[in-house]
């Protein structure tokens, strides 16, 4: 029935807060939502899922040719699929409403290195507050792998369902041992959050996203429960060989199978494809400032008292330390429009236009045709 999953005296808070939902359609995060639903973790700590497999990560650099590295790039993507959308359902028991982070906040952290794998750098500052937009880049230098890309959203009510319509993409780069550059453009699905009337909502990804690079258009198809096998969380990858961008002569492959646990080929190729069963591994987060320690504007540091609040129950002092966050912030803003200035971004800089993006996405012919982008600046780690 309606509101099981939600602590009796929250069941009212619960109830207006779909009803604000229902009649909203924009930045969700800013809505105020009942405690029992809160998450102790800024956005800005989300970029990290896209390496919690550092390995998988690190395989695309040891792939060896073009065809290959288009399979190890998609393996990896799926093996993050998991970690991106179900991992709150797993560790806290539902998807939760994450803090909203402010503007410059920032977030450092690595995977260490491990048979050979190299060492994997995190970094993430969020780029813009309203609507929140958080940039980041992930690097494994010794494997000539760097990933930037940017994420918002738009969100909208549709039978019963928050739609999550993702703005953003990622660009890897893979440096080869030759001295080439290869490029492949990510875009990124959309999300329905289902099981709201139950107060206990949970991620369905649908639609299409794209990986295009190395010869080859990735379309990978989501679809939920009744679609391909019949279960939640499916997909379909259809890999196509590219004649103009260095696939000529290769095959296409196909992929089916759900993004959370296993995949298999159906088609140019034979057996798994992929199991995520793999073991996790979290990031290890790193102080940015000299010597390792956290500045003010650090995640952890910045929500220590709110994250802490939220876990221990204690919903007043979390409610009053995110006032004081919040109110320092609409004063920062007021005194950089009193003295004419604005806030500068740390790590990165916006460019209208994405070249990579309007370059690569030309072949799929992907909608919209341009986007802009957050370009990481060469200044990290400082210079001693
Ligand atoms: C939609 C969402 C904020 C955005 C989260 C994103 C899209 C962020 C980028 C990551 O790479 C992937 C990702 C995963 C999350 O599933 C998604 C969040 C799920 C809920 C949250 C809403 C703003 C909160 C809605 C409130 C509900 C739970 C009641």
């Amino acid at each position: 029935t309606a509101g099981d999953a939600v602590p009796a005296s929250q069941r009212g808070s619960w109830t207006s807060f779909l009803k604000s939902i229902a009649s909203f359609s924009g930045d969700l995060s800013s809505l105020t939502a009942p405690p029992f639903i809160l998450s102790p973790t800024s956005l800005t700590e989300f970029p990290a899922y896209w390496c919690e497999r550092p390995d998988l990560f690190a395989a695309i650099a040891d792939a060896k040719d073009g065809e290959d590295r288009t399979l190890a790039v998609l393996n990896w993507f799926i093996s993050t699929l998991k970690d991106q959308y179900t991992s709150r359902n797993e560790s806290m028991g539902s998807e939760k409403k994450p803090l909203n982070p402010v503007l410059g906040e920032l977030f450092y952290g690595n995977w260490p290195d491990k048979n050979d794998r190299g060492l994997t750098e995190l970094l993430v500052e969020q780029v813009s507050h309203h609507p929140p937009i958080t940039a980041y880049i992930i690097e494994n230098k010794s494997k000539g792998l760097r990933l930037v890309g940017h994420n918002a959203q738009k969100t909208s009510f549709s039978a019963g369902s928050i739609i999550v319509k993702q703005i953003g993409h990622a660009v890897l780069t893979v440096s080869l041992p030759s001295g080439t550059k290869e490029e492949y453009l990510i875009t990124l699905p959309r999300l329905r959050i289902d099981g709201l009337w139950y107060g206990s909502p949970y991620i369905e990804l649908a639609e299409t996203s794209y990986i295009i690079g190395g010869g080859h258009v990735s379309l990978i198809e989501y679809k939920g429960k009744g679609y391909f096998s019949g279960k939640s969380h499916s997909f379909k990858a259809t890999v196509t060989p590219m004649p103009g961008m260095g696939g000529q002569g290769k095959k296409e492959t196909v992929i089916e199978g759900t993004w959370h646990e296993k995949s298999q080929f159906v088609k140019g190729g034979s057996g798994d494809f992929h199991d995520v069963h793999a073991v996790k591994e979290q990031v290890s987060p790193i102080g940015g400032g000299e010597g390792g320690e956290m500045g003010d504007f650090e995640t952890r540091k910045l929500w220590a008292l709110v994250a802490k609040g939220i876990r221990e129950g204690d919903f007043e002092t979390a409610s009053k330390e995110k006032s004081r966050i919040e109110n320092e912030q609409r004063q920062r803003r007021k005194d950089e429009q009193a003295a004419g200035t604005t806030w500068e971004l740390k790590h990165f800089a916006q460019l209208e236009s994405d070249p990579v993006y309007e370059r690569l996405g030309k072949v799929a012919k992907i909608v919209p045709p341009t986007e802009d982008t957050y370009v990481f600046q060469e200044n990290w780690p400082p210079v001693a």
